[in-house]
């Protein structure tokens, strides 16, 4: 999809991504329940569910009942075609819940009634409004039996259609990371831990005045070229091996199938958060490793926050796209400027934030800045070059093939 750029004429809108994170149904609302436990400084957060009572006991900051007709605000039991009418139910409600926002950060836990069948209706809306949707899902655990697991995998197609990327945990992934006698509550409060872990650090880029900031066009560019699907993965690590230990659990754990998505994406971005103490070699050694792990000419996108209390504590999130292939035009830009990064664009923290067009608008699209000979922010590895060639340069741009989306 091309993108278009707010026309800075408007003027008046903030340059920084306004960012809503919204669950739908009881896990996803669990998870932020989970996160705002230790989250002083965040974006807005909403819950929507078609259980009143489970809505009335969240602490979260926006409350949306919706099918209070169709599911009596008593839950779906399960019912995703419930979950699907009790959104279309109330429309106008979660129309209003998105308007003004850039990004909408989505939650739900696929295999219920409530998330799997609401879901894709709050995507659509939020699309329709123009902003970017991000939907982060889990999908069951095998001991949920198969008929949950075949509606996530349902509810998982019919997101994909709606969303500009959804980012999927499947738990029995977790499964291996948790000890044998872990009980179901612990099973879920470690999923909740992981999935908010990912969503703070990639707020924290993209929300707070940061070190090394990430841009919303660096999202924006992952997850419209994603093929609507990405993955990510969190590690974590303290004292002074934390850098280390938090490459380790990324690169060697099961979220990233031990290195295999990494190796095989194209494009990721990698957001690092650690105390005033985040030393300058750990930042170099994570984007080193990731250059390493990841396949020749891989786009990274490197992030780092610093907050007050986190001395002595480094966590690491990534955001990769297996599927990433740059659009058409992209593509032929990037074989003529024989770079494979995109430059910077005009639009960074002084100029209009890109905004994206509700439906039916005409959509320019995306300018690649003067600076496209750039090969991204971390310039002291060497390009190989063979015989003239740049081979970090996938054979289709240096050859200038056009690829049809
Ligand atoms: N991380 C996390 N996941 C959960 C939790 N509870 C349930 N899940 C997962 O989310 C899936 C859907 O369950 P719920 O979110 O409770 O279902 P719902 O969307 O509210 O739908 P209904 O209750 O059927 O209307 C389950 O199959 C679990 O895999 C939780 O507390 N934390
Ligand atoms: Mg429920």
């Amino acid at each position: 999809m091309a993108v278009n750029l707010e026309d800075p004429k408007e003027g008046g809108r903030d340059s920084r991504c306004r960012v809503l994170v919204a669950g739908v149904g009881g896990g996803a609302c669990n998870v932020l329940g989970h996160a705002l436990a230790d989250w002083p400084d965040r974006p807005t957060v909403a819950a929507v569910n078609t259980d009143a009572r489970a809505l009335a006991e969240s602490g979260i900051d926006l409350k949306v009942t919706i099918g209070r007709t169709v599911s009596k605000g008593m839950g779906t039991g399960g019912d995703a075609e419930l979950g699907r009418l009790a959104a279309n139910e109330d429309l106008d409600a979660l129309r209003a819940l998105v308007a003004g926002y850039d990004l909408l950060i989505l939650l739900a836990g696929l295999g219920g009634g409530t998330g799997t069948g609401a879901a894709p209706v709050l995507a659509r809306i939020a699309r329709d409004e123009g902003m970017l949707v991000l939907a982060y899902v889990t999908t069951p655990f095998a001991f949920e039996g198969a008929r949950r697991q075949e509606q996530a995998q349902e509810g998982l197609a019919a997101l994909k259609q709606c969303v500009d990327a959804v980012v999927c945990l499947p738990n029995q992934r977790l499964h291996a990371m948790l000890p044998p006698d872990t009980s179901l509550p612990e099973a879920f409060a470690f999923v909740d831990r992981m999935m908010s872990a990912g969503i703070r650090g990639l707020w924290t880029l993209l929300a707070r005045d940061n070190m090394l900031n990430l841009d919303f066009s660096d999202l924006q560019s992952l997850v419209e070229n994603s093929g609507n699907e990405c993955c990510f993965g969190y590690g974590e690590g303290k004292g002074p091996e934390k850098a280390a230990q938090a490459l380790q659990g990324l690169l060697e754990g099961p979220m990233l199938e031990k290195g295999r998505v990494i190796a095989n994406s194209g494009a990721m971005i990698l957001s690092v958060t650690g105390g005033p103490d985040l030393s300058l070699v750990e930042l170099e050694t994570i984007h080193r490793r990731f250059q390493e792990a990841a396949r020749p000419g891989a786009r990274i996108s490197m992030g780092a926050a610093v907050l007050d209390n986190w001395s002595g504590r480094l966590a690491l999130t990534v955001l990769a796209a297996e599927h990433w292939m740059p659009s058409a035009r992209a593509a032929a830009e990037l074989a003529k400027s024989g770079s494979l990064f995109f430059g910077e664009e005009p639009s960074k923290k002084d100029g209009p934030r890109p905004a994206r067009a509700g439906k039916g608008d005409r959509q320019p699209e995306l300018p690649l800045g003067a600076s496209a000979n750039e090969r991204g922010r971390f310039e002291n590895v060497a390009p190989t070059i063979h015989d003239g060639a740049d081979l970090d340069i996938p054979t289709f741009m240096r050859r200038g093939i056009r690829i049809l989306t």
